[in-house]
């Protein structure tokens, strides 16, 4: 897998030579770290981004309250020790601000941005089976040929508008928490509706509630939302990070979720109720994701286990919220605690208590229309200067999707996917040689960036293979894929989250209902990517350009045996 020569004076051109071998796309955390081991394995890289600046979603999602709810040490990168003794986070859960300093910092650290190309979002790539190389196009009128293209477009990065009637028509300002502008929205003094209420818009509720005139809450589904408990991270903290990073990074690669948080080893009626309660509270008081993965073990297998959590933050709600019509709406009735990923906040409930501060339940009133100066719902219509969609995304597919991808024989990524995605261990498609989509659907089963990072390396170890084998292009067999799909799909029905969840397209209109994670987790990709190494990547056809011109690849889709995906 190197560039191909110029042919000598005299002999007929051959297939076009790429221009790179590898071409990300996306300067997110999986683009920035794909783009970091391609160079560091030897390719010529370069990286295309749609946006102006580094981050991916930590660049779109600026909202005022955007921050990590993982801990901010587990979700940095991890590839380098010296990286991780120089920057100090400073919060457990770090804001946006923070974040994105930290991702321009370790691009400059590794000399990255050189290699990376912003306002150049992908509109076509095209397949060229002769050269197996890529053309990929973008807006900026650039055009790129590429042997390997990393697809690192992200599963949140294309932001959802629901088809509401006069959304078009409003006439003040109005944002998408998911694009949201560089320059500051001020907020002061204005009156705000704030429309949806998952992890987006209960984030940035509370930091603005206080500063507006009025906030209308929109809220058609409430959350269990639990607090995420951030603090400062104190100097002996931060000595202890540094002095544990081994111990870390092995907890964090071996963990199903790629948390530090450990299992609990009781079950909920294991302990007497005062005790259950005393364990509730501890939880309610944990950070983050804790209050998921270090619960009762049978926290999402006996319901009424989970009941018995879920009253017990239906009565934390109710000792916040002053007004008990509102706290009633804002209690989940349809769905269990983490049937849909859980928000964790901070303030959330008490913003409630604000005098300016309204909830409108979108079950009873449903909106009709947006007009040119407000919203009108059953109850009438209410007067706004800004609106603010936090209706989130096309998840899994939605970026893949939009991006002219065409494969072998003019295949569109778009219809072969029409029914929902077909992939091999969430990276790669058969019909499209040398794609890779790291972080894409069927992957993102916990802390993303360690497992998104597990799709990197093997990306980057395959690409590697190929190219010391003497091999061009690799691509996965059809039947290795359908295997792993299927495991995704028969999987589905025992996974946590429900089909109320957007993981399973069911908030985009029309969209295929398939669960869009890979529903076997973390422990299932680490077992299916060691099938691969140790079956010599014999689920994959691989080719070199000399034998597609007599049409002699190398069919090594024989399937991998014994795998039980
Ligand atoms: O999006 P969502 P999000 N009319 O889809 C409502 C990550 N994230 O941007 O539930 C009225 O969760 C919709 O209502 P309903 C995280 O993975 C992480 O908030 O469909 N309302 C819902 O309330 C998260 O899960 C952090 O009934 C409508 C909301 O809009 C993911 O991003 C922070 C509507 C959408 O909620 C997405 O979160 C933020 C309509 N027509 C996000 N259509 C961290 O903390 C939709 N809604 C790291």
């Amino acid at each position: 897998m190197t560039t191909s020569p110029e042919p000598a004076s005299g002999q007929s051109p051959g297939p076009p030579a790429p221009d790179v071998d590898v071409l990300v796309v996306g300067a997110g955390i999986t683009g920035i770290y794909q783009l970091y081991r391609a160079r560091e394995a030897g390719f010529s890289v370069q990286l295309v981004e749609a946006g102006d600046g580094v981050g991916g979603t930590w660049y779109w999602n600026r909202y005022p309250g955007a921050r990590f709810d993982s801990e901010s040490y587990t979700y940095a990168f991890l590839f380098s020790r010296e990286l991780f003794d120089e920057w100090e986070w400073q919060e457990h859960f770090a804001g946006q601000p923070e974040i994105e300093r930290y991702l321009n910092h370790v691009v400059d650290r590794f000399d990255l941005r050189r290699h990376m190309r912003f306002g150049a979002k992908v509109t076509s790539a095209t397949y060229d089976e002769p050269s197996g190389t890529w053309r990929v196009v973008t807006g900026d009128g650039g055009e790129v040929r590429t042997r390997v293209l990393v697809a690192a477009t992200g599963v949140l990065s294309v932001p959802y508008f629901p088809d509401v009637p006069g959304r078009e028509d409003f006439r003040g300002e109005s944002y998408h928490t998911g694009l949201w502008p560089t320059t500051p929205v001020d907020f002061a003094g204005k009156r705000v509706a704030v429309i949806g209420t998952g992890s987006s818009g209960v984030q940035l509720i509370p930091v603005i509630a206080g500063e507006v005139a009025s906030l209308t809450v929109y809220q058609r589904t409430a959350n269990w939302c639990t607090p995420l408990n951030n603090a400062p991270i104190a100097p002996d903290e931060q000595a202890k990070l540094r002095a544990d990073f081994d111990a870390m990074c092995e907890t964090l690669n071996t963990s199903p979720a790629g948390f530090l948080h450990g299992a609990h080893d009781r079950a909920t009626y294991d302990d007497p109720e005062e005790e259950r309660l005393a364990f509730f509270e501890q939880m309610w008081n944990s950070p983050g994701f804790s209050k998921l993965i270090s619960h009762y073990t049978d926290l999402m297998v006996d319901p009424a286990a989970n009941a018995e959590w879920c009253e017990f933050l239906a009565g934390k709600v109710r000792g916040i919220v002053r007004d008990p019509a509102t706290a009633e709406k804002l209690i989940p009735k349809d769905h269990r605690f983490a049937e849909k990923r859980p928000p964790f906040v901070h303030g959330y409930y008490e913003a409630f208590n604000l005098p300016d501060v309204m909830l409108v339940d979108l079950k009873e009133t449903p909106i009709l229309r947006v007009t040119p100066s407000g919203i009108e719902t059953a109850e009438g219509i209410r007067e706004f200067d800004i609106v603010v969609w936090a209706t989130g995304f096309d998840f899994g597919t939605g970026a893949l999707l939009r991006m002219g991808i065409r494969g072998r024989d003019g295949l569109a990524l778009a219809d072969d996917w029409a029914d929902g995605p077909r992939t091999f261990l969430g990276v790669q498609t058969a019909g499209f040689p040398n794609l890779f989509f790291p972080g894409g659907p069927h992957a993102a089963a916990g802390n993303n960036p360690r497992y998104n990072g597990d799709q990197v390396d093997f990306v980057t170890e395959t690409i590697v293979y190929v190219r010391d084998h003497g091999y061009d292009t690799v691509e996965v067999g059809r039947e290795a894929q359908e295997r792993w799909t299927s495991m995704v799909d028969r999987n589905a029905s025992k996974s946590n989250f429900g089909e109320i969840s957007y993981y399973f397209g069911t908030n985009i209109p029309g969209k295929p209902r398939k669960y869009l994670l890979n529903s076997g987790g973390r422990p299932k990709l680490f077992a299916m990517i060691a099938e691969v190494l140790q079956s010599d990547y014999a689920a994959f056809r691989m080719s070199r350009s000399s034998d597609r011109s007599t049409d002699r690849s190398t069919d090594r889709s024989t399937d991998l045996t014994g795998t039980s995906a």
